[in-house]
């Protein structure tokens, strides 16, 4: 081999590697592989989200949960079993609410029929999100795909990187920057509560114990809507089964009406209230509450297409999971 041809040959190595390492999440990723996963998703979503609307937002919260854990890697989705010994995510206390695994476990199913082993688990959670969020009147956003599935799920990680409902302004603000996302995108993201339901046990502490002594309540829940609760849902601070619509009266259409709820201070969780409690996150909810539902919603595609990307797997990293409850074998 000549000097030039070596030269050129280690040249073409190197760019393979860099490339390799450098591997991006693309548009249409599979769209030699299996072009027809994307619309096989889509359809999927749409025949039968409308027969079990509850789901649409249990499967964006879904997102969100395998997001914050080890990036979109289909971590959440994991099982525990008898050979990795360990709890996984699933099991944590956040995620003790998380619904939609059987749901995506069906979409995976007709996706390996028409290509098996080329679709990961982690594109399939984040196109069904996507594609629930379009059913119940939401935005629709590019997904660009090629995310590829982790092999570790570990519940203690679960328990550390999602924010519990209690927290304040400050740790929100942290937990959301450890995955790259400012105060802006907490604001937009956490108006996905504009769809979905709450256990009582999520936000009892605000209605029934909130000092640590029984009977206090927290005096930034609007009191009318306090007792409304505690008469006609959350009946005691040990009810662990009611559900409370997170946005009642919309609760299935995704619109502006969290955000007024919030300046009405009836935002459930303390996390809810606490995006009223400085002048920067304030004045990003007026400017919700002002502008129109399509500034909204382009705003929340271009937050959750940035969340959709957090310390994703590509190229050669994790697998491609055969089944999305277990790593393959
Ligand atoms: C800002 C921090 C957040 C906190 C503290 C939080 C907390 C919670 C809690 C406690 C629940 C109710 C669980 C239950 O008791 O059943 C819930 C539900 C939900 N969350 Fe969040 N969340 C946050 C951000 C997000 C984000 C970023 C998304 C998605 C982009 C999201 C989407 C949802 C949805 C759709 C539901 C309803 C689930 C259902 O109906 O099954 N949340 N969240
Ligand atoms: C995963 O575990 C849950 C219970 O935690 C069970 O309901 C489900 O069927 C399991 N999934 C699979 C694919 O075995
Ligand atoms: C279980 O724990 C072991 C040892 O810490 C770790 O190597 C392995 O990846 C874990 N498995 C899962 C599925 O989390
Ligand atoms: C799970 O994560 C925690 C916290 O990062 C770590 O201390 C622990 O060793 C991990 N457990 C396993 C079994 O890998
Ligand atoms: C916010 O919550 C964190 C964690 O619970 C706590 O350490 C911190 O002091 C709180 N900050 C404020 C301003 O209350
Ligand atoms: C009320 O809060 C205190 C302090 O956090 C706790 O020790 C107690 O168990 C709580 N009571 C109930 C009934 O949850
Ligand atoms: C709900 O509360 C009941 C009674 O207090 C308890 O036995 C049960 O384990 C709780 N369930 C969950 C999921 O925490
Ligand atoms: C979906 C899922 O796996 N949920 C689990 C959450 O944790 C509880 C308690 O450990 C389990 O009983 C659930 O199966």
């Amino acid at each position: 081999m000549s000097t030039f041809g070596l030269a050129l040959f280690v040249f073409c190595i190197l760019g393979i590697f860099i490339n390799a390492s450098h591997a991006q999440l693309q548009h249409n990723f599979y769209a030699k592989s299996c072009p027809k996963a994307e619309k096989i998703i889509e359809d999927y979503v749409h025949k039968h989200i409308p027969k079990a609307p509850s789901l649409a937002a249990a499967l964006l919260r879904l997102h969100f949960h395998d997001c914050f854990v080890r990036g979109c890697d289909g971590s959440v989705l994991l099982n525990f079993t008898l050979s990795t010994k360990n709890q996984t995510e699933k099991v944590a206390i956040p995620n003790q609410t998380l619904r939609g695994f059987s749901f995506i476990d069906g979409v995976k199913k007709i996706v390996e029929a028409e290509c098996p082993g080329v679709v990961s688990c982690a594109d399939i959670v984040t196109l069904v999100a996507r594609d629930s969020v379009v059913v119940t009147g939401g935005p629709f956003w590019n997904v660009p795909t090629g995310r590829r599935d982790g092999k570790i799920s570990n519940a203690s990680e679960a328990l550390a990187n999602i924010p519990p409902p209690t927290s304040n302004l400050s740790s929100l603000q942290t937990s959301f920057a450890n995955k790259g996302l400012d105060l802006k995108d907490l604001v937009l993201l956490s108006g996905a509560h504009t769809i979905g339901v709450s256990h009582c046990s999520s936000f009892s502490t605000r209605l029934y114990n909130f000092t640590g002594v029984l009977g206090t309540q927290d005096p930034s829940l609007d009191s009318e809507y306090a007792s409304n609760l505690k008469g006609k849902k959350c009946k005691s601070i040990n009810d662990n089964t009611t559900i409370v619509e997170m946005d009642p009266g919309s609760f299935r259409t995704f619109d502006l009406s969290y955000y007024k709820l919030l300046l009405k201070r009836r935002g459930l969780f303390q996390s809810d209230a606490a995006l009223t409690t400085s002048a920067t996150t304030k004045s990003f909810i007026n400017q919700l509450v002002k502008g129109s539902l399509e500034e909204f919603n382009t705003e929340f595609a271009k937050a959750m297409e940035k969340m959709g990307k957090i310390e994703v797997k590509t190229g050669s990293a994790g697998e491609i999971r055969k089944q999305c409850a277990f790593v393959n074998k």
